[in-house]
């Protein structure tokens, strides 16, 4: 098989590329590991950044988006049994995000996909990248248990943390960081109305809470829990009484418990993949980054670094240029690291570490002093709507 730009998964990252690319004429082949199902079932991230917003518009997949997301001008930060609202829209000159789920996000990718004629293999491993230094990639991966390969001008990895792009290169070539954080997030999907119009992220003496929605009908909340946590443990009872306890009084008595669509336990990492672009072969999204979800960062910057890595392919074939693809790596790692550092700092701030009540104590200061401060909640809304993307032309 023969395309211009193979890609190696059918997540956000590898599908919004394909788009993006398509829309241009260039032709690409996806290979996903997973089945169509799969993929379309797992349940994540929630929060749209303007600018990924805008990507997902110019994509041409933004109608349904558009129709049922909703537009949050503001968060709210919950500590010492009182709340402060950050006004993202008032600190920002009129910015906001949008909450619409992933899952959605990827449907509709998914469908304008496959319904403008692009080619997705599901249940389809990469297996690897060979010769990507050279001006001919090969995608090899596997189809009915037989290995097949794909000649490509380019390679795009985008295919999350266990991907096998980023690993076809040799160690020497990458330099990995990487932080694990001692707990995780213990999350429910349910069919209830949300707590209230706005997201909260409760800070307490027993751990992180965080209420979130993707409907006016259907509630997503969180709990930070142990490492060694399992779903199996927590009765739907038991999660919804650990949630209200770390709530403020008047916010507990007002959720609105009902049986799970979904619980599931995610660990939190923050991990990055310098650089991200070897020879020909470019890393996106997950295979090159993770942040821990408390910023909402993860999937804003899988549409970030395709924002960067469109552009360049599309000025290669359109231009002849190389210059973008040359910038690819450094631009994105540039806007990355900036989303890794709030995402370290919010998860910081929120988070039960240990059982020593002065870390507890610096916490609430620090929220208090958001709280009063101007200047501290123009920092923090401008990073939640999302940093801007730089020039890239
Ligand atoms: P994805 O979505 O992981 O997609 C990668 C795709 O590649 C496929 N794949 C392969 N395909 C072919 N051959 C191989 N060898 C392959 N290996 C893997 C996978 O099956 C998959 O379909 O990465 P992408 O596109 O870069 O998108 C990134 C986002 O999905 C991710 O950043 C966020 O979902 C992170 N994240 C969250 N972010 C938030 O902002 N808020 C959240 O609440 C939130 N919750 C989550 C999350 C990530 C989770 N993961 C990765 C386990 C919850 C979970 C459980
Ligand atoms: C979600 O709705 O899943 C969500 C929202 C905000 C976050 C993380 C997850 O920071």
């Amino acid at each position: 098989m023969r395309t211009q730009v193979g890609i190696i998964g059918a997540g956000p990252s590898g599908l919004l590329l394909a788009r993006l690319l398509h829309l241009q004429g260039i032709e690409s082949i996806i290979v996903e590991r997973q089945s169509k199902a799969h993929v379309l079932g797992r349940i994540r991230a929630g929060v749209l950044e303007t600018g990924t917003v805008e990507l997902l518009r110019e994509a041409q997949v933004a109608h349904r988006m558009d129709r049922d997301g909703l537009i949050h001008d503001g968060f709210n930060l919950a500590f010492d049994g009182r709340r402060q609202r950050i006004d993202m829209a008032h600190r920002t000159g009129g910015k906001h995000v949008m909450i619409y789920g992933q899952t959605k996000v990827t449907e509709d990718l998914v469908e304008a996909h496959l319904g403008a004629g692009g080619q997705i293999f599901y249940d389809a491993p990469a297996v690897g990248v060979e010769e990507y230094s050279t001006d001919r990639p090969r995608l090899i991966f596997d189809k009915n248990g037989r290995h097949q390969e794909i000649v490509c001008d380019f390679v795009a990895g985008c295919d999350g943390y266990h991907g096998v792009a980023r690993q076809s290169v040799p160690g020497n070539q990458i330099t990995l960081f990487e932080k694990i954080y001692p707990f995780g997030w213990l999350g429910i999907l349910s069919d209830v109305p949300p707590v209230q119009d706005e997201l909260i992220y409760a800070n307490h003496e027993r751990g992180f809470a965080l209420c979130s929605m993707r409907s006016p009908t259907r509630s997503r909340y969180y709990i930070q829990c142990d490492l060694e946590d399992r779903v199996e443990k927590w009765s739907d009872d038991a999660f919804w009484d650990e949630l209200r306890r770390r709530l403020p009084a008047d916010v507990a008595e007002q959720v609105t418990t009902g049986p799970r669509l979904e619980m599931s336990i995610a660990p939190l990492r923050s991990f990055v993949a310098e650089p991200m672009r070897f020879g020909r072969l470019f890393l996106a999204g997950d295979a090159a980054h993770i942040v821990p979800p408390t910023g909402a960062k993860g999937l804003n910057l899988a549409a970030s670094d395709i924002y960067y890595l469109s552009r360049a392919l599309i000025a290669f074939y359109k231009e002849k240029r190389v210059d973008l693809l040359d910038r690819y790596s450094a631009a994105a790692l540039r806007r990355v690291w900036k989303a890794i550092r709030f995402s370290w700092w919010f998860t910081g701030l929120m988070h039960k570490y240990d059982d020593d009540p002065i870390s507890h104590r610096l916490q609430v200061a620090e929220l208090g002093y958001i709280a009063g401060s101007a200047a501290a909640q123009t920092a923090m809304a401008e990073n939640y709507v999302g940093l801007p993307y730089e020039d890239f032309t």
